[in-house]
């Protein structure tokens, strides 16, 4: 089955009890018991909840994943995966990724005993340089938030492997739509499906995904013994998002080359960090791994001080400033500010992420509005 199909399809089928094509919002906290330890497979909705289950099965057949497990925020999953590891351990992560995940690992995990290193991956004799006896995880983005680094999975996970150590790919950036890190040997994937999955911009929920059936017990057993779980409604509305991703991630890919191209030949703008660029350091990353480029774009002003990119920012009328990505209207973040203000000054400097650094999620509107409007805010 294709992409297309699969998102439409897989997971999902008519309720057996009224034929209703939309699997129902089974919005109940427990389930009635014939007798002692005779049920439905469905106990109480912590653990299974039949709406959830649904949203499960259709995100891991899109990650060409077995197993599928839903929580109540990206993350509650990223959590869920640290929580694989006991005190001692360490991490290797990449040094541009999400502000949460790296205010997670730092700021919650270390007090716990875990350490971790930030590095840039795409040296991977440097993260080999990183391994010690104690290491068990690495993590990464590809692409990163907010510079739309990218990295290749495939060399990473050989090094993994050749250390038995686990991998785990956010792939909120990408979606399963443009790129499946299990294909090129991640362990398990991570989404936070507030973003491209929903696409809609109306509800916070993340995902897991993994081959293994071990890694899955493991990780399910977390879901349940911690709880972080998301609501039937919640799973309806991600099921329904998601029967539009082929569709929407087209239209972001399409405006996201648009607005690239036009920022890149702004005489005012300076770095355009859009993975589909000829010119971007990796693209030929992208062509290796990626079935498309996706509408995340970041870009920095020539005249860099905080009061320009501030007025463009301010500027916008169609693009809506604030925190999150992926819905299918556009938005405008100041990562600096807002989404990883959590990374301390210093270690944003080192990775590049300057304070002026503007990103921007390019949504599915006319790629003409979205271009007189990029105009009229740089001026
Ligand atoms: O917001 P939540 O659903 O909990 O997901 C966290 C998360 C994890 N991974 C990546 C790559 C993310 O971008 C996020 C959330 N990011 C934003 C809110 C943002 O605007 O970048």
């Amino acid at each position: 089955m294709k992409f297309g199909t699969k998102a439409i399809h897989a997971g999902v089928h008519p309720d057996p009890s009224t034929g209703a094509i939309m699997t129902p919002i089974f919005q109940t906290s427990t389930y009635v018991q014939e007798g002692i330890g005779k049920h439905k497979g469905y106990e109480y909705a912590r653990t299974q909840n039949p709406t959830r289950t649904a949203l499960e099965n259709n995100i891991a057949a899109l990650e060409g994943a077995q197993f599928g497990l839903c929580f109540a925020s990206g993350m509650a999953a990223i959590d869920a995966v640290l929580k694989l590891l006991s005190a001692g351990d360490e991490i290797i992560a990449c040094n541009d990724l999400y502000g949460g995940t790296y205010r997670i690992i730092t700021k919650v995990f270390q007090q716990f005993g875990i350490k971790a290193h930030f590095l840039d991956m795409n040296q991977p004799a440097e993260v080999e340089r990183f391994i010690n006896p104690n290491t068990k995880l690495i993590w990464l983005e590809t692409p990163t938030n907010p510079l739309l680094n990218l990295i290749d999975i495939e060399a990473i996970s050989l090094i993994a492997q050749k250390n038995d150590l686990l991998l785990c790919v956010d792939n909120t950036f990408a979606t399963p739509c443009l790129q499946n890190p299990l294909l090129w040997g991640a362990d398990i994937v991570m989404h936070s499906a507030t973003k491209y999955l929903s696409g809609h911009s109306d509800v916070v929920m993340g995902a897991l995904v993994t081959n293994k059936p071990e890694l899955h017990q493991k990780l399910a057993f977390i879901q349940n013994a911690c709880g972080a779980v998301p609501s039937p409604n919640d799973c309806f509305l991600v099921l329904r998002g998601i029967k539009t991703l082929h569709i929407r991630m087209e239209r972001h890919g399409q405006n996201g080359k648009a607005v690239a191209e036009f920022l890149q030949q702004h005489p005012k703008v300076d770095r355009v960090y859009w993975i589909g660029l000829p010119t971007h350091t990796n693209h030929a990353i992208a062509l290796k791994q990626m079935q498309g480029f996706g509408g995340m774009v970041s870009f920095t002003l020539k005249n860099d001080q905080m009061d320009e990119a501030k007025k463009v920012m301010e500027s916008l009328k169609i693009f809506a400033l604030g925190e999150s990505l992926g819905g299918v209207e556009s938005l405008c973040t100041h990562p600096a500010t807002m989404t990883h203000a959590s990374i301390p000054k210093e270690q944003r400097d080192k990775t590049g992420l300057k304070d002026t650094l503007i990103r921007l999620s390019v949504g599915i509107e006319d790629a003409e509005d979205l271009i007189e409007d990029l105009k009229q805010a740089i001026g």
